[in-house]
């Protein structure tokens, strides 16, 4: 079995992999080497259907040689520059060029690094906001249950997936929760957005949060059109289009997260234009730059931008926030290159275009055993598992890896799969996820028990390398 022995494990000793089972994955890993269109290549040179387009951050497909080559190019000319009190040109036209892109009267821009620190910005610029307006008792923020808005501080304060915040201690005061709009009972496999009890649901907004805590007291709303993390949960019509009107009425600002939902994953620009709904600050990240180059915004009306320029003293920082990588010239390479990629493939219109023929192959799960729900917008599917007694996750978890074997990579989280993949992707290879899924939910559910076993999943020539190597 000479091919074996080219595969090459690396020492796993020290890299602490985020989120992740690190004893288990060190145990069994999986690695990618290459990647070209919509598929990996894994380190035992297999070809993997990449059908979450990374993590959700690769809309035009992987290995673009126009990003590459801004990337390298702009390398070579201006590595870096000072991102405080300096700048370089690239900087204003990234912002221009993003300000162009986004829903209309969002066109200032501030640059981070990710979609973590974009959550935060928002949440910050909002809570400066109404000082700098004379507003200091509005300080609460607002997020929903199930919400992934990062994980920094702000971000999980103000998220809503338990896991991710209780081992972290008091996170922030001053925040609450509205309601997720997920409705399993009432909606199971409901095609697209759910038709009913949207403006029901956004009252309770108005009816219980703001009962609790005086509307005058209360910052900003921050949500995920839909959200993406904790399981593709598809809004009901009229809900945020409800949240807007009462955001409005009481002078709160609603902040759209849109790192998962921005570039095209809804079939339209963001989430924002799929709802006809125009936040305040809306954040966005991973597509900005085909998820190459760490980079976030936080994009905001301009009426904030020019509250802060008004109500601050001449000459005096007006947002004391920024980061050493705000805006660096190879980030906003990789963002006008990508915002020219849209341009030209017009990968919205693409993905609005493959979003049917993706919803029916989706809906084509709804009778395979244990599949509970089946929910679906744009380019985003989520099929949920019924739980199993005492282990939870263990079936999206033998999926997921089933998958892997099959050579296509999913996402899971708790018991749900995520399928995300990138906007490029031919009616063919939408074919090949679902039946690739089809067939590895119907392999591990005959397996019964030991289907959930992840050890009997180690079946590659990249685990035939790791057990045959001593690891230090
Ligand atoms: N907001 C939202 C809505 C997100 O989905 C972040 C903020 C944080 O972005 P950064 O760049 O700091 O990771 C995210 C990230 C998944 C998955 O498969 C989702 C995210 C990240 C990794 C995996 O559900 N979302």
């Amino acid at each position: 079995m000479s091919a074996h022995k080219s595969v090459t494990i690396p020492n796993m000793s020290n890299y602490w992999v985020p989120f992740t089972a690190n004893r288990q994955f060190k145990a069994m890993p999986r690695l990618f080497k290459a990647a070209k269109g919509n598929y990996y290549t894994s380190i035992d040179d297999r070809e993997i259907l990449d059908s979450t387009a990374g993590l959700w951050c690769v809309p035009a497909g992987h290995g673009r040689a126009e990003i590459a080559t801004a990337v390298g190019n702009q390398l070579l000319t201006l590595d870096y520059a000072p991102a405080f009190q300096s700048s370089h040109p690239l900087a204003f036209e990234a912002a221009e060029r993003l300000a162009e892109y986004m829903p209309v009267g969002l066109d200032r821009i501030f640059f981070t690094s990710s979609g973590s620190e974009s959550a935060d910005t928002a949440l910050k610029i909002a809570l400066a906001y109404h000082r700098a307006t004379g507003n200091p008792l509005r300080n609460k923020l607002i997020g929903r249950e199930r919400g992934y808005h990062g994980v920094n501080f702000g971000g999980i304060a103000v998220g809503g997936i338990a896991g991710n915040r209780k081992a972290f201690g008091n996170s922030l005061a001053g925040v609450d929760h509205i309601r997720h709009p997920l409705d399993i009972a009432k909606n199971a496999f409901t095609k697209g957005v759910p038709a009913d009890g949207g403006i029901a649901l956004a009252n309770e907004f108005e009816q219980r949060i703001m009962t609790l805590h005086d509307p005058a007291t209360i910052a900003a709303l921050i949500i995920e059109p839909m959200q993406g993390s904790a399981g593709v949960i598809v809004p009901p019509a009229a809900y945020l289009k409800r949240l807007r009107e009462i955001c409005t009425k009481h002078g709160i600002l609603l902040i759209f997260d849109e790192v998962i939902t921005g570039f095209g994953r809804l079939g339209t620009k963001f989430g924002a234009d799929y709802f006809d709904v125009i936040p305040d600050i809306l954040t966005c990240a991973k597509g900005l730059t085909n998820g190459v180059v760490p980079m976030g915004a936080v994009a905001v009306k301009r009426e904030i931008y020019d509250a802060f320029m008004e109500n601050a003293a001449a000459g005096a920082i007006e947002l004391p926030h920024g980061y050493t990588y705000s805006a660096i010239p190879i980030a906003c390479a990789a963002a006008i290159a990508t915002l020219n990629i849209f341009a030209t493939e017009k990968l919205e219109d693409r993905a609005a275009s493959l979003s049917a023929y993706f919803e029916t192959a989706a809906h084509s799960l709804k009778d395979l055993p244990m599949v509970k729900d089946i929910r679906n917008i744009g380019l985003v599917a989520g099929i949920e598992f019924e739980p199993i007694a005492g282990k939870p996750g263990a079936l999206a978890f033998a999926t997921y890896l089933k998958c892997y074997e099959m050579g296509m990579h999913v996402r899971f989280t708790g018991d749900i799969i995520a399928i995300s993949p990138p906007l490029t992707i031919e009616k063919h290879e939408i074919d090949r996820i679902f039946n690739t899924l089809s067939d590895a939910i119907k392999f591990i559910v005959s397996q019964g028990e030991s289907g959930l076993e992840a050890n009997r999943y180690l079946k590659n020539e990249q685990a035939w390398a790791i057990h045959s190597q001593e690891n230090t």
